[in-house]
């Protein structure tokens, strides 16, 4: 594990609240929309017309707006107005950031970032001159204000007792995930209970089983919303583990409970509840939103980013925080267990979207 990522100080907490930093927020006249991106604003309002209308239809019926609804027409909501804001070909900015492989609302928020604190750069050398920062460095600090940081399970877990789960889609590295906490937690003479619900992939309730065995931690499965609550509430280790299965959750999957009140709600578990959704660092801007809408009703509290050993250009970091508003709290990098996981800090992700090696190419 490479000891800069793992500093407690450099991780912030999570305001839950705030999706994203205030000057994401930022209100601003719509400007017109530019040739360059108006045919995707007019897809996306397209769209969005469409979301507005499906959802004043489920608010006049007296059931609850379902929360992939409320996810999509959020983001659909945050892609158009960045779109609008899109910045001109030819920024150096812009440039660097196509050239990470970060796409669409993404890349038109961070390059506003970007550019915002040009303008504050500018004001304050009126008063103190002094060198502006390269285009790596604002892009580095624009990260930070896209890219929120939330304290890593691997750290609550040693304060608590912790419920953590895993969500997301098939094959992105759950259950390796899992196994690397669980371990984690034992090396810190935590108790440990694993709980599998994936009853769906043959094999697959066997192989958490078999890091149970090997890491002396209890072992469950559960195949049903009631079972898997039972599970949770009669279970008494210090860190309970549960991995799912990585199909899109429908209201009466199993993993569909996590979501559920009777859990999450002031405390009733007494345990402090932390889902993780687990995305690949190779994530597309187009598939971010799918899967947030995907797992949405499991209430994720944080991003596990993945795969991180398979890509140069991680812009799935950037696409996933954007789409979903959730904070990153987990890097994952390589298959070994324990060794390949690391606590998220905002150093970490600008290192991996804008390392300092580039620093040279985007160079004004
Ligand atoms: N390179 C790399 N491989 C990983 C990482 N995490 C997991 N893997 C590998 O990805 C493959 C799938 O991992 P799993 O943990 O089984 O993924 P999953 O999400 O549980 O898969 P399903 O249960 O089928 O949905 C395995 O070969 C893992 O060793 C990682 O960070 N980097
Ligand atoms: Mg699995």
């Amino acid at each position: 594990m490479n000891p800069r990522y793992v500093s407690r100080e450099s991780v912030s907490k999570p305001k839950p609240e705030a999706l994203f930093a205030a000057e994401v927020y930022r209100d601003e006249e719509e400007p017109e929309p530019r040739d360059a991106a108006s045919e995707e604003i007019a897809r996306l309002r397209t769209e969005l017309r469409g979301e507005a209308r499906a959802l004043r239809v489920a608010l006049s019926r007296p059931a609850k707006v379902p929360a992939e609804l409320l996810a999509e027409l959020a983001t659909l909501r945050a892609e158009v107005s960045e779109l609008l804001a899109a910045p001109k070909r030819g920024d150096a900015a812009a440039a660097a950031i196509r050239a990470r492989g970060i796409e669409g609302a993404a890349a038109s928020t961070l390059a506003r970032l970007a550019k915002e604190s040009d303008k504050a750069n500018g004001r304050d050398k009126a008063s103190a001159p002094k060198r502006s920062p390269s285009t790596n460095a604002r892009l580095r600090a624009a990260c930070a204000s896209l890219v929120r940081v939330a304290p890593s399970p691997q750290a609550l877990a040693n304060e608590g007792r912790t419920l953590i789960a895993l969500v997301g889609p098939a094959g992105v590295g759950k259950t390796t995930t899992a196994a690397k906490l669980a371990a984690h937690a034992r090396m810190a003479r935590r108790s440990v209970a694993l709980v599998s619900c994936d009853g769906f992939r043959v094999g697959a309730m066997d192989q958490l089983g078999k890091y149970a065995e090997l890491m002396d931690a209890r072992f469950h499965t559960a195949t049903s919303g009631d079972e898997l609550a039972e599970i949770l509430r009669s279970e008494d280790a210090d860190v309970v583990i549960v991995d799912t299965s990585g199909r899109a959750v429908e209201p009466d999957a199993t993993e569909a409970r996590l979501g559920a009140a009777e859990l999450r709600s002031g405390g009733r578990l007494g345990r402090r509840v932390e889902v993780l959704l687990c995305v690949p660092a190779s994530l597309r801007a187009a598939d971010a939103a799918r899967v947030h809408r995907d797992f949405v009703a499991t209430r994720p509290t944080a991003l596990a980013i993945t795969k991180l050993d398979e890509t140069d250009a991680p812009a799935g970091i950037a696409h996933a925080a954007f789409a979903t508003r959730l904070p990153v709290s987990t890097l994952t990098a390589g298959q070994r267990v324990p060794e390949d996981i690391a606590e998220a800090s905002a150093e970490a992700i600008a290192d991996y979207l804008f390392p300092a090696a580039i620093e040279a190419k985007t160079d004004r």
